[in-house]
């Protein structure tokens, strides 16, 4: 096939049912005629280990010779780095077997592959190249002659069965026993459970409706059904950016999408940290302090996974340090409100007995060992805040109230938990050194931990000197196709009021109740032309739309949000090739769930405020409350 010509090409992803389909027309060079192929796969969403492909051939001048290869490939690299070390591997007639280890951790995979053909008169013969044995299958086609052949691959790690191969072969079998209809049907109803749940209806903007749930299949297929020890990466496994390593991303963009709509999926991603509490006991503890700080970017373990340097974008022989493994520290806060608010959505009281309530409180011991006592309260210097354009700031406005609202919830949380389960109570003090004096503190320092906002103007100064420093001459770039980092460089970012996301903003959206009307419209007015929209970080554009809805802005919201939109469907940033925008993609569902739908939920109930733009004819979609469903369908009469 790579020679000839190839017409017709057309390839296209089924977002409904999880279908890549590709097809073409392909002429031989010399005089074997012409082929219609088509091909199709699907990894199926209702059994993690199986992945399918079916081909069609269908010779169309004259009879042909039709040899098809398959292979399980182990040669396969990311960037230059290959992922495997080859353990075994066989093939025999139509059944082949793979199985490779990572290079670093040794964990094992295994595969099994089966070729099935609806045709008799096939020769199958096994090919053993060394880490890419395969099955080579020949037939005779008459003209018009066609055939398929279908692929059913079986895989598990050593993380799901102790003998990995046995269990890709017999999970195998069953599928072939099954056939390829059946495997099908089940993957298909899979989705349409998935859909039905969760899908978003938005009608009179037929872009922005393919990307809510371009956005959503994204993220249902980054997410596990059923593992407790992985989360989603930034860039979800869909590219090598950011190496799969968990930011809060997932806590704070991603994650309300699934506990609104699919909580035993949220559930998962949330006992990942659970999972991996013992790598943020390490961090905090590495830097002198009590309890537990989650790392900034996470992998396995849990133990701060980082990189100190990277490469300069401008002269790769030169490095740059990168300082939020050291001190972008909100995260410990975040993961906080998003066991928080699963907790409130769900009502899952098993959950936030035994996981939620340690997890909040082992974090709020370290918010107390971490803050500084100062004259006036105490403060929380020499950190990073959401807008990374500054390093190295004092009392961050974002990071600050996250942390008093974290102190504040800890407080209640060990007082739900004495009234439900004392006895848990008694051994969790017990475990973690709780006493009368530490609830004192916590409360002290949520009290009087700084927090720069004005009341007269319903300012709040993002970090200590915010306002001191110089404005961007924006007209002077009015043309420009870089983000502002890169035009000023590092430290003229850092000495600028020029944001790379939503920071005030994005705070005012986690705590809505917590601010009035002029404090939404003075940071709003403030913060909202100072940010690097275009090519900052893409988390702010949908965290922007959200807020410009709050303050009854559809039409801004309207072009922020398609911002986000277009982050991966249009690669507007020109790095969609990393990876699927994941942080973006739970975003948008926030942006017309929270923003355009103004939906909240009340102590027994819910309520929306619609705030459509005006060629938007209806948005509809549910989400479950404490166990129950809801039906949203806003209409524009
Ligand atoms: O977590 C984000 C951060 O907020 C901005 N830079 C990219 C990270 C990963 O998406």
């Amino acid at each position: 096939m790579d020679r000839g010509r190839v017409e017709d090409y057309a390839r296209y992803i089924d977002l409904r049912s999880g279908v890549l389909r590709r097809r073409l027309r392909w002429t031989s060079d010399g005089d074997i005629g012409r082929f219609d192929l088509t091909f199709e796969r699907f990894a199926s969403l209702a059994d993690p280990h199986l992945m399918v492909v079916r081909v069609q051939v269908q010779a169309l001048d004259g009879p042909a010779s039709v040899e098809i290869q398959a292979s399980l490939n182990s040669h396969v690299d990311n960037w230059g780095h290959p992922h495997w070390d080859l353990v075994s591997q066989g093939s025999s007639h139509q059944m082949v077997s793979l199985e490779v280890a990572t290079r670093s951790t040794q964990k094992t995979l295994a595969m099994s592959a089966q070729l099935t053909t609806n045709r008799e008169d096939v020769s199958f013969e096994g090919r053993d190249d060394r880490g890419n044995p395969g099955i080579r299958l020949r037939t005779e086609l008459e003209e018009g002659g066609s055939f398929t052949v279908d692929k059913l691959v079986a895989m598990y790690t050593s993380r799901d069965a102790d003998d990995p191969l046995a269990a890709s072969q017999s999970n195998l079998l069953e599928a072939i026993r099954l056939g390829y209809e059946v495997l099908f049907n089940e993957h298909k109803d899979a989705w349409r459970e998935f859909w039905n749940r969760s899908d978003v209806i938005l009608e009179g903007d037929d872009e922005a409706q393919l990307a809510i749930r371009h956005a959503l299949f994204q993220l249902r297929i980054a997410a596990s059904s059923d593992d407790e020890r992985v989360s989603i990466g930034a860039k979800t496994l869909s590219g090598f950016g950011y190496r799969g390593h968990v930011f809060w991303d997932n806590e704070i963009f991603v994650l309300p999408f699934f506990t609104y709509t699919q909580p035993s999926l949220a559930r998962n991603m949330l006992m990942y940290r659970w999972n991996t509490i013992q790598g943020a006991r390490r961090k905090a503890a590495d830097n002198g302090y009590v309890g537990a700080q989650y790392a900034w970017e996470s992998a396995e373990s849990g133990d701060e996974v980082t990189p100190r340097w990277v490469p300069d974008w401008k002269d790769p022989t030169k490095k740059i340090r990168i300082w939020t493994g050291d001190i972008q520290i909100h995260i410990t806060a975040d993961i906080a409100y998003a066991i928080w608010q699963y907790w409130q959505v769900t009502g899952d009281d098993e959950f936030m007995r035994h996981v939620g309530t340690p997890i909040i409180l082992e974090t709020a011991i370290f918010w107390g060992d971490r803050v500084e006592p100062v004259s006036d309260g105490y403060a929380l210097s020499q950190v990073i805040g959401p807008d990374e354009y500054h390093h190295h700031v004092d009392n961050n406005a974002f990071t600050n109230a996250m942390v008093r609202w974290h102190l504040e919830k800890a407080v209640e949380l060990r007082e739900w938990l004495h009234q439900t389960a004392p006895e848990d109570v008694t051994a969790l003090d017990r475990r973690l050194g709780i006493t009368a004096e530490t609830l004192t503190k916590w409360r002290d320092i949520a009290g009087r931990l700084k927090f720069n906002h004005d009341p007269k103007t319903g300012l709040i100064e993002q970090f200590d000197g915010f306002f001191e420093l110089p404005d961007v001459e924006w007209d002077r770039y009015g043309d420009r196709t870089a983000s502002m980092q890169s035009l000023l460089g590092i430290e003229g970012a850092n000495q600028h009021q020029v944001l790379k996301q939503a920071d005030v903003i994005m705070l005012l959206c986690l705590l809505r109740d917590q601010f009035d009307d002029k404090t939404w419209r003075a940071n709003w007015d403030y913060y909202n032309p100072r940010t690097d929209h275009s090519y900052g970080s893409s988390l702010g554009p949908a965290i922007h739309a959200w807020a410009a809805c709050e303050l009854e802005r559809p039409d801004i919201a309207y072009k922020h949000f398609m911002r986000a939109a277009r982050a991966d469907l249009q690669d507007a940033r020109g790095n969609a090739g990393d990876g699927i925008h994941a942080a973006s993609a739970g975003g948008l569902w926030q942006a017309l769930v929270f923003g355009f739908a103004g939906l909240e939920l009340t102590q027994d109930s819910h309520r929306v405020s619609p705030r459509l733009p005006t060629h938007w004819k209806r948005l509809s979609f549910s989400f479950c409350h404490r166990g129950e469903r809801h039906e949203v369908d806003i209409r524009r009469a």
